[in-house]
């Protein structure tokens, strides 16, 4: 059984593309398994052949979607057209795992998978496997067109109990008579060194961007691999959606990364690596560990970056120094905002701007180039608050501000309170709407009104970037000059309110 693994097209993120670690685990499981897989995805495909013009040259028995919340609606595409080519269509991700219901009501989505799905996919191919014989298209009763390529889509698949699918855990399906079906939940594997690596050797890494070009010193040709070293994050930021990895945090083995890491550097020639873990840092010690096993085993020489924030207040001068050895050279903070009540009482960061300001002391001492993470009218916001944000970046003065609207996933405490206090949830919510780094507000809440977040968000990139000594350090920059056309585009719609929607940096 042939089985493809698919993104979707992004039309809320389009200025990096990194490869997709759901989808290379996804595929590390199948593939050890000895199920044959493939990996589309469509934001380095799709310029050279559509979903539709490969299913139809090299057709597969199932077709794997992941999605993010923003990125749904083009999952149910990308649905209707693998069902059209005769496919069993399964979906998965955080989208999915929050609203799985939504996505089973579609005719188009036969399964849905909710949470971490190494495991789940396994035992869904074990089922397929024993239904095989009876793999024809069955008509669920409320539908009785005839099935051609063109209502496919409109004819969802129903299982048969016996093949066992009752029992897999984290599964969502429809029974013979039509009726969907929600299996409990899985519960987060403990041991995740006991997961196959991610088949890195499948993605077409020259067609991915580097990890950020709009910081300095990273080769901007670079073959740019993301790596997890640990899942989950027990705090719980009223904005953070994360449905997949959970609140318990599991750490994989410092053996385990370094064997992961190697296989990267000596196999596969990556010569840039980000973690991409929810919080990289939550125990420091083994942090600290996976530092100096990276010195040890000489693969400092290869650049590497935190492309998410690490947390503030879990580190230390030393565990930069060692950072910094072991061959990072750039860190991501998430700073949120300058106001300690907007910090405690709103965002519930377990962070105080002052420990924001000693973690961007001791990574610059440690010559780090370093990034904050912005955030720009969370429910509660004032006009001051926002000032206070933008005072803090000033001051902080990183390589890299992101500043980013609030965005209100479902699943959080933001989306809790502005569905009790906002006008924003209308019963057909656009879902593609919901987007962080967008120029647009979300929702307005209480005093504040959308224009005054939006226009804060666009002074605090005029006088973070219109500064004379930032805009010196970027005309010296090489990769300014290599993508001039693409900065001017960004600074018109970040600076100046100018342009499309779209969503243009991290
Ligand atoms: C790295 C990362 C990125 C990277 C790379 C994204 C990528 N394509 O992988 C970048 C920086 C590009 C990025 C961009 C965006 N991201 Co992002 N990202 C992450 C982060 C920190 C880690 C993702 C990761 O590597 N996970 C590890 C792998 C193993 O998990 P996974 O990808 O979820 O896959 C597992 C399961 O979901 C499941 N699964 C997934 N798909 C499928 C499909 C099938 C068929 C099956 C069976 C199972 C299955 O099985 C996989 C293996 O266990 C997560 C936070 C998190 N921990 O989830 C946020 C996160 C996924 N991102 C998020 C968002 C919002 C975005 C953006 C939409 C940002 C924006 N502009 O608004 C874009 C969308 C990009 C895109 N096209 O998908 C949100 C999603 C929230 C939501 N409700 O949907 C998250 C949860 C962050 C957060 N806390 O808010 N992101
Ligand atoms: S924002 Fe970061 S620290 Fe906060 S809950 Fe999410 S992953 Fe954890």
């Amino acid at each position: 059984m042939k089985v493809l693994l698919a993104s979707p097209e992004s039309e809320v993120w389009n200025s990096r593309k990194h490869i997709h670690m759901g989808l290379g685990y996804l595929a590390g499981s199948l593939l050890a398994h000895g199920y044959e897989c493939e990996i589309w995805d469509a934001s380095v495909e799709s310029d050279i052949e559509s979903l539709d013009e490969k299913l139809a040259r090299d057709p597969f028995d199932v077709v794997c979607l992941s999605a993010p919340t923003p990125l749904i609606a083009q999952a149910w595409e990308a649905a209707r057209t693998a069902k059209k080519h005769g496919a069993i269509t399964i979906l998965g991700g955080p989208h999915l795992t929050l609203m799985p219901h939504e996505s089973m009501e579609k005719p188009e989505v036969d399964l849905v998978v909710r949470g971490e799905g190494e495991y789940t996919i396994i035992e869904i191919m074990r089922a397929l496997e024993k239904e095989v014989s009876s793999f024809k298209f069955q008509v669920s009763g409320s539908n009785s067109l005839p099935v051609t390529p063109d209502t496919r889509y409109l004819t969802p698949r129903l299982f048969d109990p016996a093949a066992g699918w009752g029992s897999i855990l984290g599964l969502s399906w429809r029974d013979k008579a039509g009726k969907i079906k929600h299996n409990l939940d899985r519960p987060l594997p403990d041991d995740i060194d006991a997961i196959p690596f991610p088949a890195f050797h499948m993605f077409k890494i020259d067609r991915y961007t580097n990890l950020n070009p709009l910081t300095d010193g990273l080769d901007m040709n670079a073959r740019a691999f993301t790596i997890v070293t640990s899942r989950g994050c027990p705090y719980k930021c009223t904005y953070c959606s994360k449905p997949i990895t959970g609140d318990t945090w599991r750490g994989r083995s410092v053996d385990n990364v370094i064997a992961e890491w190697e296989w990267l550097v000596k196999d596969l020639g990556a010569t840039e690596i980000g973690i991409t873990d929810d919080i990289w840092n939550l125990d420091k010690n083994r942090a600290k560990e996976l530092c100096r096993a990276l010195i040890k085993a000489n693969l400092n020489h290869v650049p590497w970056v935190t492309i998410h924030g690490m947390k503030v207040n879990n580190t230390d001068a030393e565990l930069f120094k060692l950072m910094k050895q072991a061959g990072c050279k750039r860190v991501g903070f998430g700073v949120e905002n300058g106001d300690d009540w907007m910090l405690r009482h709103v965002i519930k960061k377990g962070q105080t701007v002052d420990m924001v300001r000693q973690a961007f002391k001791w990574s610059k001492e440690a010559k780090l180039q370093t990034m904050g993470f912005f955030i720009f009218g969370m429910p509660g916001e004032t006009e001051e608050s926002m000032e206070k944000t933008i005072r803090l970046s000033l001051e902080l003065d990183p390589d890299l501000a992101h500043f980013m609207m609030a965005a209100p996933f479902p699943g959080t405490e933001m989306w809790e309170t502005l569905k009790k206090h906002g006008d924003v949830f209308s019963d057909s919510m656009d879902w593609s709407q919901i987007a962080i780094q967008d120029d647009k507000a979300h929702f307005a809440f209480g005093d504040l009104d959308k224009e005054t977040v939006e226009r804060k968000w666009h002074e605090a990139h005029r006088r973070f970037y219109l500064r004379p000594k930032r805009i010196a350090r970027i005309a010296v920059r090489k990769d300014t000059w290599q993508r001039f056309p693409y900065y001017l585009k960004t600074a018109a719609n970040m600076l100046l309110g100018l342009g499309e929607r779209e969503a243009t940096a991290a």
